[in-house]
């Protein structure tokens, strides 16, 4: 059902038969909630967070569309999350696999000033479900709208920010031995040693070529987040660490201890799409039990 969220801004919020639920806000088409049967938290959103266009919301599933960070002339992560979306009432067939009936279907146009900023005419649909067994399910099509004849190129992130318990105490399994490009030094180009990610300082990367299944265990909560992915070839990895939480003023000093962004994307290699085209990127999230294997 819509209701009013943060500072007066409309939400939608999907709940299953078990207990499951999820939120995702008009503005910026940006799920800031998803909650298990047990009503716990999964996602981070900070207590700093500000709710007013054209501010992003920091937290939850941000939106990075039709630019990943500062890859071309528009402000960093695009515009997508910076629009109020609508409610796609008659969307088409959506091929999706689920039977799931807790759904949402939204839909961003470009205005007259978003061509002025990036010529090009698009729609933008994004199925957000909750999956049989509570999983969050986020599909985003992209279909080139242009009646110019001309092709469009994207870059695109789902811009993940999981609640931890204590970033000191995670471990990502799935990037061990790729290649990724360092945000720190240049996004000069590094390859992963053998092992598991473990965190003790900031960390800003774009792993390269990453597998469809992403895990990130939380050793407190013994709980690992499972993140499956299609169409997104590419994987962020980023925590602010302390200096840079400070000097985020939606962002409280010490929050980079509980939570991860691992972001499902697609950048080395952007999208092109000519008119007519549609691209598809699924985000799967689920959480199994873990028993965190420290050390292994
Ligand atoms: O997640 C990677 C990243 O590009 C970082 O470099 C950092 O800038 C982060 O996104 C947050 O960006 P934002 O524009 O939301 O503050």
């Amino acid at each position: 059902e819509v209701s009013k969220g943060f500072n007066g801004l409309d939400k939608v919020i999907l709940r299953d038969a078990r207990g499951s639920s999820a939120e995702v806000y008009l503005y910026g088409g940006q799920v800031t909630s998803w909650k298990n049967d047990q009503a716990e938290e999964l996602l981070f959103l900070s207590s700093k967070a500000i709710f007013k266009p054209p501010k992003a919301i920091r937290g939850g599933i941000p939106l990075c569309f039709p630019q990943f960070s500062n890859l071309g002339p528009l402000d960093s992560h695009g515009f997508a999350r910076n629009r109020f979306w609508t409610i796609d009432d008659n969307p088409p067939p959506f091929p999706t696999n689920t039977s799931s009936k807790a759904f949402v279907d939204l839909i961003l146009k470009p205005s007259e000033d978003d061509i002025k900023i990036w010529p090009h005419s698009f729609e933008f649909r994004l199925r957000v479900a909750l999956g049989p067994g509570g999983e969050l399910m986020l599909t985003s099509r992209i279909r080139n709208t242009n009646n110019d004849g001309k092709p469009f190129s994207f870059t695109f992130a789902y811009h993940t920010y999981f609640s931890v318990s204590d970033i000191s105490e995670v471990r990502v399994e799935g990037l061990e031995t790729l290649d990724y490009l360092d945000n720190l030094q240049k996004r000069k180009r590094f390859t992963e040693q053998g092992d598991a990610l473990t965190f003790e300082s900031e960390v800003d990367r774009i792993y390269l070529s990453t597998p469809t299944k992403i895990a990130i265990l939380d050793h407190e909560k013994k709980r690992t987040f499972v993140l499956r992915k299609d169409g997104l070839p590419d994987s962020v990895v980023w925590n602010p660490w302390d200096k840079k939480a400070k000097s985020m003023p939606d962002f409280g000093d010490d929050e980079y201890k509980h939570m991860l962004c691992v972001e499902a994307a697609a950048i080395e290699k952007p999208i092109t799409l000519k008119p007519g085209e549609e691209w598809k990127g699924r985000l799967e999230l689920s959480t199994v039990p873990s028993s965190y294997r420290s050390g292994q």
